[in-house]
């Protein structure tokens, strides 16, 4: 089994529906399949049993590092803030994470604007399963091993709320509710 298809069959697990399942692997096969995901991350929750609840993967493509993958077990539409932030810890229920991956002290903003934190992404939205996936091109960072902008051995965190975009220092997005440490794949 090739990496991409061991991604395949991590995103496609029994737990998701079979529509999400599509999606994950549509978007997969959208991209350069000689860029294999260079970066992954086990998203769990910070508090009780710190379950499992999702997958990300990262992999460098034409400008900028492909950042996708799925989170289960939200509320049926719920959507929730993810980003990346700037230290590799999931402690403290997840406040060890620290802020917004910011190499370049800017304002928190849109994920699309230049001008904003590295670490900014996309707000999620949850399936009638509570499934929720990313596809999204951060043109800010690299999936290299180390650098200034490398995002190896920071974190992922998953807020309980949807991030704003605007509001500093990120997004008002409540409550941090997963987590995960990013690693060479
Ligand atoms: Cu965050
Ligand atoms: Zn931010």
């Amino acid at each position: 089994m090739n990496k991409t298809m061991l991604a395949s069959a991590l995103l496609c697990g029994s737990a998701l529906a079979m529509t999400g399942c599509q999606t994950v692997e549509g978007q997969m096969q959208t991209g350069n399949p000689v860029n294999q995901p260079a970066l992954k991350s086990t998203i769990k929750a910070v508090s009780g049993d710190k379950n499992e609840v999702g997958q990300m993967f990262l992999r460098p493509v034409d400008g900028g590092v492909q950042v996708y993958g799925k989170l289960m077990n939200l509320q049926p539409g719920q959507t929730v803030a993810l980003h990346i932030h700037e230290t590799g810890s999931c402690a403290d229920m997840g406040k060890a994470a620290g802020g917004h991956f910011n190499p370049d002290n800017k304002p928190h903003s849109n994920p699309d604007d230049m001008n904003g934190h590295a670490g900014d992404l996309p707000n999620l939205t949850a399936n009638e399963d509570g499934v929720a996936t990313i596809n999204y091109v951060n043109k800010k960072i690299t999936a290299d091993e180390a650098g200034k902008y490398s995002v190896n051995r920071l974190a992922f965190i998953v807020h309980a709320g949807a991030d704003d975009y605007t509001s500093q220092p990120s997004g008002a997005s409540g409550d941090r509710v997963a987590c995960g440490i990013i690693e060479m794949n």
